[in-house]
């Protein structure tokens, strides 16, 4: 835990920076320094005012190196629900944060923020992203579902949730508060999904292919000014690939590229025919085209390196410099074809920003 001491310093620097960034007077800036001093006395603690979470969010998706996103980081819209203090109300922000981040499918970047950790007393989502699949293991070391969500599949399994054993059943959502641990259904009526389909190659419709609207990471915390939001789940919108040149083709989630070479009629019998490269592309292009119908938005990876290398300019432009982790900045499908993988990325930590956490289970 901080020292009040720490805690101080921590608040001093984001206090400095946020109040900077928008225009505030040197005076407010001392004052509210006051303020929080005092308040760290009387309580040890001290509380964000709302413009101080709004910015300090939008800080720490700036400063998210791994996220090629990050252009849009001034629009994100933060949803304050600090008061929510049982499971029950925390699960139904959790609902009204799917229903406006999706909306009908034009999908607006949002956050949820809950109450701050505590000694004792944290709130805590177990699910990785609100709206995920189940991955169940069948006697025959199989899995139907996800791979990567069998762990988290069986602990909802042991707190008494049942699932009907499909390729794509939406998870439950796990909530904490303190030592107080429930899980909660989401309505069908509130997740928006997108079926695959391939512009030209029909059979590509057979295999049965979705995946939902929108990522909405719930298990990284938020820190912000020495406090930490254990729980403060956040969503943009997909780059196509990470749907179709990772969780439909790794040979460790759906594994779907040979059935997708099978339907398109490609020869599997030798690697060097590169069959695995053009059902990639094909699938990828499916995922594209079947959100941009369903009228759900997605980027393409081409256009959000695009995007990103404008963030870089004004990211400069701003008197900041910019950090990335390469090795997630690029691409899973044609890196070499974005300016990306052509450039250099320090990458730095810097405060406000997301990280990972211990998980809650196991
Ligand atoms: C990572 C795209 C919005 C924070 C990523 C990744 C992509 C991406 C492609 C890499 C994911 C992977 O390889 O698994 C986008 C797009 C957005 C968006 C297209 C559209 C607006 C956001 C928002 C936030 C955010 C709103 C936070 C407020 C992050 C973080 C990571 C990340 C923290 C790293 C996650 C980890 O370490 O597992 N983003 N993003 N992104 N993004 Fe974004
Ligand atoms: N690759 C993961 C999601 C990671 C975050 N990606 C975003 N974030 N687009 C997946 O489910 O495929 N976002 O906040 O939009």
């Amino acid at each position: 835990m901080h020292s009040p001491y720490n805690l101080f310093a921590e608040a001093r620097t984001f206090i400095e920076q946020c109040y900077t960034e928008l225009g505030k007077s040197k005076a407010d800036q001392a004052l509210r320094l006051e303020q929080i001093a005092s308040e760290l006395r009387f309580t040890g603690t001290y509380r964000h005012t709302f413009e101080e979470l709004e910015h300090g969010a939008r800080m720490a998706w700036r400063n998210s190196n791994r996220c090629i996103g990050r252009l849009f980081w001034k629009s994100l819209t933060v949803i304050d629900a600090r008061t929510a203090d049982t499971p029950e109300t925390v699960y139904r922000s959790l609902l009204k944060h799917i229903e406006y981040a999706t909306n009908n499918g034009k999908i607006k970047p949002t956050i949820t923020v809950f109450r701050a950790s505590t000694a004792n007393d944290d709130v805590r989502i177990w699910n990785h992203q609100l709206i995920r699949y189940a991955g169940y293991e069948t006697g025959s070391n199989g899995i139907v579902g996800d791979p990567h969500s069998v762990p988290f599949t069986r602990v909802c399994q042991r707190l008494g949730w049942t699932g009907s054993q499909g390729a794509y059943d939406v998870l439950p959502i796990v909530v904490q508060v303190g030592n107080r641990v429930q899980w909660f259904s989401i309505p069908p009526s509130s997740i928006l999904e997108v079926p695959i389909h391939h512009p030209s190659i029909r059979d590509i419709s057979k295999l049965g292919m979705r995946w939902y609207a929108v990522p909405i990471i719930s298990d990284m915390a938020l820190l912000i000014g020495g406090i930490r939001y254990s729980a403060a789940p956040f969503n943009g919108w997909y780059m196509g690939t990470e749907i179709g040149a990772r969780n439909l083709a790794d040979a460790k989630r759906y594994n779907m590229l040979p059935a997708v070479a099978d339907v398109m009629g490609l020869s599997r019998t030798s690697d060097a025919t590169l069959w695995k490269d053009k059902a990639l592309v094909e699938l990828n292009l499916a995922v594209i085209h079947s959100f941009r119908e369903t009228g759900v938005t997605i980027v393409d990876h081409h256009t959000a390196a695009r995007q990103f290398a404008y963030f870089e300019r004004t990211e400069v432009d701003a008197g900041r410099r910019v950090t990335g982790d390469w090795s997630w900045l690029i691409p899973p499908l044609s890196p070499a074809t974005t300016h990306i993988f052509h450039s250099h990325y320090h990458n730095d930590f810097q405060l406000p920003n997301y990280v990972r956490q211990p998980c809650p289970y196991t």
